[in-house]
């Protein structure tokens, strides 16, 4: 039987701070890695992005009336402290009050996470993750903003995406291109940032009772290409390393044996001490948050029968590029459709997800991402007919309202993304939002906000709690 969305489901919709702000370099903020960076020329850079900073009211507004109970966005760390730590910028600081107070004036729960991407310039050049000065500093960053932000916000997120900025290192991960030895360096960085992550959980706990704090992976269900056990095993351990090295370290402070003996195996083990684990087993998260937009297909490396089925995948699909394949093999699953950036959809694969998070930790669970990029065309009257987002999201809701029917805990569901923003490397052009905002790659044109049908369709969806 098909349960309800529960009462007081935080129905949400997401952004994180570079991709939205723009303001790149105003009122004080400090470069990041992602200004830093050199992206495809062809594509909008991250400087003005969907200049949120500076259509602040505007955009609250529209997600009043589309009737957000939550709103998940990030702080920019370099807007708090340029230089990563020490001085802090007031500028930046009240930006983010003015933020929590337009919400709270509009009824929206407002849900932080504490570092999306965009690490400071500053602690990059000292070696970034790889510094365990920068864990230090992460915890100075965090507990300012419990106690700048505490009094209102009550959900905070620590790390966005940790697995896919070391899985996708040189991608979207803070690894200086051209480092030797690149994987040992990402898996110290990893150790690293689960610090951070712990220290910035235990601060929490003790600054504000009554908040609630979590991580926020990518996570992903991974099938096995054939029923041939040797493709078991490879989808059996690239889910070892690809999501529970994540939550079992966040949530139990153990490293999982798989994971474990592929990182000693290969030569990745990082250095840690007894009372490093000791700090990890310390820092419990109180919620799960998710980010899901499709599961991943394996086989073994030396697998024929898989091979059959399909190439080895690092040139289609996408969710695998970048990634260490020497123990596994992207592969095609022909049972699932594309979207048009050839991202897979595969809304069973979101219950079988939330299912396999909820049994492996029994913590309640968010979804924090979850939508479908696309080029999306403004029509005349300034319409955009996202029928294509519907049906994705649609479809998506339907998988997550059958895992809560099987008995998962399942307390909100925040949409990839509220508005209109940068793709993280594929450009303005790639849309994710329910808000159209008026620019081109290049041309930055009036910036103007438009209500696509998407957002008719989530707000009926809200004011019904799901019953769409
Ligand atoms: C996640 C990130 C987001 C976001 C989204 C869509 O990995 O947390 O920042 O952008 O994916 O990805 P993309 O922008 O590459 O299409």
């Amino acid at each position: 039987q098909v349960k309800p969305f529960p009462n007081g489901f935080l129905w949400g919709a997401s952004t994180s701070a570079y991709q939205v702000e723009g303001a790149w370099n105003e009122e004080g903020k400090g470069p990041s890695v992602i200004d830093k960076a050199i992206f495809d020329a062809e594509l909008s850079d991250f400087k003005v992005t969907s200049d949120h900073y500076h259509h602040l009211e505007q955009d609250v507004a529209l997600f009043a009336e589309l009737g957000l109970k939550t709103y998940r966005f990030s702080i920019s760390w370099a807007r708090l402290f340029p230089q990563g730590s020490g001085e802090i910028n007031p500028k930046g600081a009240a930006f983010y009050q003015r933020l929590i107070d337009l919400l709270y004036a509009h009824n929206i729960e407002p849900l932080v996470t504490l570092y999306h991407f965009d690490l400071p310039w500053a602690l990059q050049e000292k070696g970034g993750w790889s510094n365990p000065e920068t864990v230090t500093a992460f915890e100075h960053y965090a507990r300012t903003a419990f106690e700048l932000y505490g009094d209102r916000v009550k959900y905070w997120l620590t790390i966005n995406e940790q697995n896919m900025m070391i899985l996708k290192g040189e991608v979207i991960g803070t690894l200086p291109p051209g480092t030797a030895d690149p994987q040992k360096v990402l898996y110290q960085q990893n150790h690293h940032m689960m610090l951070a992550q712990a220290k910035a959980m235990i601060a929490c706990h003790q600054l504000l009772p009554n908040a609630k704090i979590g991580p926020a992976p990518n996570i992903s269900s991974v099938y096995p290409a054939s029923a041939r056990p040797e493709d078991v095993l490879a989808a059996n351990n690239f889910s070892a390393i690809r999501n529970w090295l994540y939550l079992d370290l966040a949530c139990h402070g153990v490293y999982n044996a798989v994971a474990w003996s592929f990182m000693k195996e290969k030569g990745y083990l990082p250095c840690i001490t007894d009372e490093e684990m000791a700090l990890l087993r310390r820092g419990k998260p109180d919620f799960i948050a998710f980010n899901y937009y499709a599961s991943a297909t394996v086989g073994a490396d030396d697998s024929a029968q898989a091979r059959e089925q399909g190439e080895p995948s690092k040139a289609v699909d996408q969710q695998m590029a970048g990634i260490d394949t020497s123990v596994y093999a992207g592969m095609n699953n022909p049972y699932l459709k594309k979207n048009q950036f050839n991202w897979y959809i595969d809304p069973v694969g979101f219950r079988i997800t939330a299912r396999e998070i909820y049994e492996r930790y029994r913590l309640p669970l968010i979804v924090t991402e979850n939508g479908l990029g696309a080029f999306d065309q403004l029509e005349a009257g300034n319409k955009i007919y996202d029928d294509y987002r519907i049906m994705y999201l649609q479809k998506h809701l339907e998988q997550l309202q059958l895992a809560i029917s099987d008995g998962v805990e399942m307390f909100g569901y925040c949409p990839w993304s509220a508005i209109d923003l940068v793709s993280t490397h594929q450009g303005i052009g790639k849309r994710y939002g329910f808000i159209y905002v008026n620019r081109d790659e290049k041309d930055l044109k009036d910036l103007a906000r438009f209500k696509k049908k998407s957002f008719v369709w989530y707000q009926r969806v809200i004011s019904s709690n799901g019953a769409n």
